[in-house]
């Protein structure tokens, strides 16, 4: 089982990169691809660069290119959801696209013809992430997470996000990843541990907590593979 792992910067893979062994490099498409053996999982991790084109490629590719059957995506988050404080893990149950906007034509927002404006996470991954949650006394929330191309740094702006979308947090790939595995059957959890709140403080916030929730979301990630490891 070939299993993807994807953060959109170098911070929020590396502590993962950090715990493996024989780690391969691999080029392709202006993108690094790094396999490694985890148990008896292949893995292949990649950061895809910021927002969901470039998520979308790495996603892409992963699963055409490397042979992905389930995608695990780790990382940081804006919280829109008060009951969010910084370094709280969520898992998407479902995620949207909060900047895609054809409204001028009566269609609500998030959505285009043939798409649609929530694609749901695989239920026996979020239960997976639940027992390994569990087991190891790990908090892990759930909630729907917002995705847009936008560094959100505005209270009005991320109300009108957790308003229109009913969404707990934001961020800038997880719809992105979520679009391309829903098209391909392939089964994805995206996770995230919050960084700042998306307000006028998020940029400050966001440099100070980067490393340290890009490690926690990391450090679940593992708990999550070793529980796959043992249901396989
Ligand atoms: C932000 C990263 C992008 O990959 C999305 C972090 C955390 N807080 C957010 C917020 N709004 C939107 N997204 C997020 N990630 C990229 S900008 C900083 C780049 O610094 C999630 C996220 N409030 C690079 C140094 O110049």
């Amino acid at each position: 089982m070939v299993i993807g792992i994807m953060g959109a910067m170098p911070e929020e893979i590396d502590p993962i990169l950090k715990r493996l062994d024989d780690v391969q490099k691999h080029e392709f498409a202006d993108n690094v691809y790094y396999t490694a053996l985890y148990g008896s999982l292949d893995l292949v991790i990649a950061y895809s660069k910021i927002g969901k084109v470039f998520s979308a490629l790495t996603a892409a590719t992963m699963i055409e290119k490397f042979g992905v059957r389930k995608m695990l995506f780790s990382g940081v988050a804006g919280a829109i959801n008060p009951e969010l404080k910084i370094g709280d893990l969520i898992a998407a149950t479902k995620l949207c696209q909060h900047d895609l906007d054809i409204t001028a034509f009566g269609h609500p927002y998030g959505y285009v013809p043939e798409g649609k404006v929530y694609v749901e996470a695989n239920p026996r991954l979020l239960e997976i992430a639940a027992v390994a949650a569990n087991r190891q006394d790990i908090r892990l929330k759930r909630g729907i997470i917002a995705t847009g191309d936008q560094f959100v740094a505005n209270a009005e702006r991320k109300e009108w996000i957790g308003n229109t979308f009913k969404a707990d947090a934001l961020e800038m790939e997880g719809a992105a990843v979520a679009v391309v595995c829903d098209a391909s059957d392939v089964p994805f959890f995206i996770l995230r541990a919050i960084s700042d709140a998306a307000d006028m403080d998020a940029g400050f916030d966001f440099d100070a907590f980067l490393h340290s929730s890009s490690a926690k979301s990391a450090e679940f990630i593992f708990a999550m593979l070793d529980e796959i490891d043992q249901t396989q």
